[in-house]
């Protein structure tokens, strides 16, 4: 009897499909793409195809161990679920008595489930009185950015790319990190669009478009500022939109008028034609549909070049046409209930905000210091900036560091307590996407292996351990989702959970043919899209978009761009997402070994030749790597698909020992891109 179960891809990705698990005698026996859901199409990515070598994995962690060896060693002892959560919830106890802020959560997008990425826990640590976690490391200059400019983070529905004329792919390898955006433009390609790419990188996906504009890194806002300078040249702007739907343009266009096409050139690198071609090109093709990526934001000013880029679709008008507009995240969309789920309100004291990104910082400088640390839904040992500093921190004796995991990643190396997750196909979950306008639920497939536990439940556990009696520590999976949905807010009307375990997904209450702002209702405070901001005023910010150049760039940092000259990117490999699957075999063998893309005049002034191990460092670190010569980049640029783990890169380290703890513009964010390095033959 085979068994047919509705789940969701729990991973963090903007096309969050719809999966359908095949179950025999209790064992998932096939996963495979939902053929009815829009988004997904039948089909999932090459990774999550593969979603049973994880879950079945020889190298799961099957039940609680503790530390035996010595910190980072990675070697454990079986323990019983009895002693790790006593030994947490004592350590915790203790630890809290002096001062609770001393603990510190640290979680990313592991899962993007509600009620495994953010409930038990966040009422767990709220109650307790722990350090808050702002959790910057992938989005928040461009989701602020957004939220600044036209109120939430709200685009064009990934549905509708299909009707576009001229697509933008700018910042982003859809084949590899948006794959089922890819079929849209295909149809769109295939009706007459034209499809341009902005990268500094020729990605895989850009080998399949009609043009590249192979800008600088971190120069985007410059490009889009040249870019509305030849538009109000030529006067191709959208008058009546601007006028009835947007705030500040006279401010705008004084800035505007800095950034003439001969100056952008300079700055981004490339010809004043392409500027010129590409806003004439923009400007008179309807639908135009940018589809932006978080690459691009990740960079000192990649705050402002969300928010020149997001005002891109009022100037000319294109939030008009279905189809039409910017896209950088749907997620804005989905406002569940939160407070209902999270209970901000069980805070205790007012504790501090500790910014996930500069972790390094955190666990060797904070004050006061941080004692514990209980880290789940990410590897921040590899994907964290500064690495050789969050090492330094995991490696203090006087940590105590808790790691809950489906793997023994490197941070799992560090852990004195480690833990069994649960994968999606053994929990339950509701998954807001970021790609997409569906509202996904994941129905358990299996039971758990081995001893895993959910994240909720252990937190759950933890709390009945800490003599936590709220009502709400009692609540189930289900109440968690139940409450998640509970709201008067329109677009969630008519969901229930009853109706998500039938139909598996749902659309929001949205039209087919919706295009959010074609008549403005902007959810700025304004109600305009706010080309000025006043909300960034009172940050003390600029209200206007700017232009800011890398922070570690000959322009910004000269003396240190002559001893370390490269531009180094990291964006995701295509068989990884992020740290995760870049342990099991087959993803392995797909991706080979670390390389880096040098441009061949890179590698020929330093002796580098294809296939040859080099050394990349800088002030902050090193690491080794392939060198692949190459014409994916320009002179000054490289980049290493990413992310490896440590203990399975050359000398065990990967390429965050080069990237800096500093932050972006707007929003606090990780600028993992802002990073100059130099490169030399091992
Ligand atoms: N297979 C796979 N899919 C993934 C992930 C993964 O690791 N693997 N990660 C997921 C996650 S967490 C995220 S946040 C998303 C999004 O992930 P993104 O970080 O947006 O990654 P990509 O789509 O690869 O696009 C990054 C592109 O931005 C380019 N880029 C870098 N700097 C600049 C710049 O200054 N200007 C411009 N114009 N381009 C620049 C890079 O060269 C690259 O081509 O992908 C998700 N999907
Ligand atoms: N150099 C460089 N560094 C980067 C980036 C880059 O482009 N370049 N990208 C950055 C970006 S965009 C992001 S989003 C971050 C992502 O970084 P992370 O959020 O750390 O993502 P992963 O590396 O996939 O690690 C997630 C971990 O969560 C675990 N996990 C999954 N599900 C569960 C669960 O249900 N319970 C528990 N307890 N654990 C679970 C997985 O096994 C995995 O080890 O990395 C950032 N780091
Ligand atoms: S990782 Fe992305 S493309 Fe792959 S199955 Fe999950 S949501 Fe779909
Ligand atoms: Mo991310």
């Amino acid at each position: 009897m085979t068994q047919i179960i509705h789940a969701a891809c729990p991973h963090d990705c903007p096309d969050t499909c719809a999966m359908l698990i095949e179950v025999e005698d209790g064992r998932a026996t096939k996963v495979s793409g939902d053929p009815n859901h829009p988004p997904t199409r039948g089909f999932l990515c090459t990774k999550v195809n593969r979603y049973l070598e994880r879950t079945y994995s020889p190298d799961r962690l099957l039940y609680p161990m503790k530390r035996v060896g010595k910190k980072g060693e990675g070697k454990f002892t079986r323990i019983s679920w009895d002693e790790a959560l006593q030994t947490i919830a004592e350590r915790f106890t203790e630890i809290a008595s002096d001062n609770p802020q001393s603990i510190l959560p640290y979680s990313y997008a592991g899962t993007m489930g509600i009620v495994n990425g953010a409930s038990m826990d966040r009422r767990f640590f709220h109650r307790l009185g722990a350090s808050l976690l702002a959790r910057t490391i992938c989005s928040s200059a461009g989701g602020d950015a957004m939220r600044h400019t036209v109120g939430a983070t709200i685009g064009t529905d990934s549905q509708n790319f299909h009707r576009a004329k001229l697509i933008v792919l700018w910042g982003t390898n859809t084949l590899t990190s948006n794959i089922h955006l890819w079929p849209e433009i295909k149809e769109a390609i295939d009706h007459g669009a034209k499809v341009i790419g902005i990268d500094p990188y020729r990605n895989e996906t850009l080998d399949r478009v009609h043009q590249l504009i192979q800008l600088r890194p971190g120069t985007d806002a410059a490009f889009a500022f040249g870019v509305m300078n030849v538009i109000l040249s030529a006067g191709l702007e959208d008058q009546d939109y601007l006028e009835k739907y947007t705030l500040g343009f006279n401010q705008l266009r004084n800035r505007i008028a800095e950034f003439s096409p001969s100056r952008v050139a300079e700055i981004c690198g490339i010809t004043e034609n392409e500027i010129v071609d590409f806003a004439r090109e923009y400007a008179t093709t309807k639908p135009a549909a940018i589809r932006v990526n978080y690459g691009l934001q990740r960079h000192a000013g990649g705050g402002n070049a969300v928010r020149a880029i997001a005002c891109l679709p009022a100037l000319i008008g294109s939030w008009r046409d279905v189809g039409g507009g910017v896209l950088l995240s749907t997620s804005g969309m989905f406002n569940l209930n939160l407070a209902a789920v999270e209970r901000p309100d069980l805070i205790r004291g007012t504790p501090r905000t500790i910014n996930m990104s500069c972790l390094g910082d955190a666990l060797t400088q904070a004050v006061p210091p941080v004692r514990a640390i209980y880290v789940y839904n990410t590897n921040p040992a590899a994907v964290a900036p500064d690495q050789s500093k969050v090492i330094e921190g995991f490696l203090r004796e006087d940590l105590f560091t808790v790691v809950h995991e489906h793997f023994q990643t490197d941070t799992a190396d560090y852990a004195d307590i480690l833990l069994p997750a649960t994968t999606q196909l053994e929990h339950r979950d509701l998954v807001k996407p970021y790609g997409h306008y569906y509202l996904m639920y994941n129905e358990p497939a299996i039971a758990p292996i081995g001893e895993a536990k959910p994240n909720w439940q252990v937190f759950q556990l933890l709390a009945e351990r800490m003599g936590f009696d709220d009502e709400c520590f009692k609540d189930t999976d289900e109440d968690i989702i139940r409450q998640a949905i509970s709201t008067d807010y329109a677009p969630l009307a008519g969901i229930t959970l009853e109706r998500l375990k039938e139909e598996g997904w749902v659309r929001l209450n949205i039209a087919e043919e919706f295009a959010p702002f074609a008549e403005g209702g902007f959810t700025t405070p304004s109600g305009k899209c706010e080309f000025y901001s006043e909300a960034l005023a009172n940050l003390g910010q600029d209200p206007l978009p700017q232009y800011v150049a890398p922070r570690e760039s000959k322009e910004s940092a000269p003396e240190l761009a002559a001893r370390f000259p490269i531009q180094l990117l990291s964006p995701p490999a295509r068989s990884f997402l992020n740290s995760s699957f870049a342990n099991l075999p087959s993803f392995l063998k797909d991706e080979k070994k670390p390389f880096l893309d040098i441009n061949e005049a890179d590698a020929k002034v330093r002796g580098i030749e294809d296939g040859e191990l080099v050394r990349v460092f800088n002030d902050r670190g090193e690491f080794q790597i392939t060198a692949r010569l190459s014409d994916r980049v320009k002179s000054g640029v490289a980049v290493a698909l990413s992310i490896w783990w440590n203990k399975l890169s050359p000398g065990r380290r990967n390429v965050n020992q080069t990237s800096s703890q500093a932050l972006t513009d707007i929003g606090a964010g990780a600028t993992f891109y802002d990073n100059l390095v130099q490169i030399e033959k091992l």
